[in-house]
């Protein structure tokens, strides 16, 4: 036997954080891949990004998470990253009507930058706040992602509410698609944001559920 290593992982999912700066798009990838949660906010400068794995349907799936600056300022350099996204999470903050009203400007850029196939999903977060700071009904928010023909969720990274369940959604999306892909094409995947599928795929993976933390 060589010293090669072997994959633990059965597929690799690549997802993306999107939506104005402050929503919470961190915190939700921080209490999702390590399970804590800070009340300081620090902006992110740039993009950051998290794994995570996570069983589904038997399978291992591989999560690499990108976390993007809501800031204006750094659109140029995030917006390189949604081409090689396969699902895409767009947050706003339920307590700030503008950063709902800003997710059609996200969409928007979704349109000019990502694969047509990209799956979606909308994510009103931080709905542990008292109701009479909300500015987002819940009802507003379904009816944008009824719009979109999106699946909703709304969350909160301080109170962990919601938070595996979007993650789990949208990489259950992704997958359902891939599979759709491999079944109605014969043909090998030819790029365009596809998985590796990995030989050996009925390997279990280390007992190590994540590297850190
Ligand atoms: N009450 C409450 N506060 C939250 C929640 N999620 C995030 N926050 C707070 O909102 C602020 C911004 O959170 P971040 O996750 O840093 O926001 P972001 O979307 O990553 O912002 P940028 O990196 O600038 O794009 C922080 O002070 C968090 O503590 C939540 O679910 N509930
Ligand atoms: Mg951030």
């Amino acid at each position: 036997m060589s010293g090669a290593r072997r994959q633990d992982y059965d597929y690799l999912i690549k997802l993306l954080l999107i939506g104005d700066s402050g929503v919470g798009k961190s915190c939700l990838l921080l209490r999702f891949s390590e399970d804590s949660f800070t009340s300081s906010f620090i902006t992110t400068i740039g993009i950051d990004f998290k794994i995570k794995k996570i069983l589904l349907d038997n399978k291992w799936i591989k999560l690499q998470i990108w976390d993007t600056a809501g800031q204006e300022r750094f659109r140029t350099i995030t917006s390189a990253y949604y081409r090689g996204a396969m699902g895409i999470l767009l947050v706003y903050d339920v307590t700030d009507e503008a950063s709902f009203n800003n997710i059609r400007n996200w969409m928007r850029n979704i349109e000019q930058h990502a694969s047509d196939t990209v799956n979606k999903v909308l994510v009103g977060n931080k709905c542990d706040m008292d109701e009479s700071k909300r500015a987002v009904p819940t009802s507003k928010g379904q009816a944008l992602a009824d719009e979109f023909g999106i699946r909703f969720f709304e969350t909160s990274a301080k109170n962990n509410s919601n938070v595996d369940e979007v993650f789990q959604a949208v990489a259950k999306d992704v997958m359902a698609r891939l599979r759709d892909t491999q079944e109605t094409s014969s043909a090998p995947s030819s790029g365009s944001g596809l998985p590796m599928r990995q030989p050996a795929s009925s390997r279990p993976p280390a007992k190590k559920s994540s590297c850190c933390s």
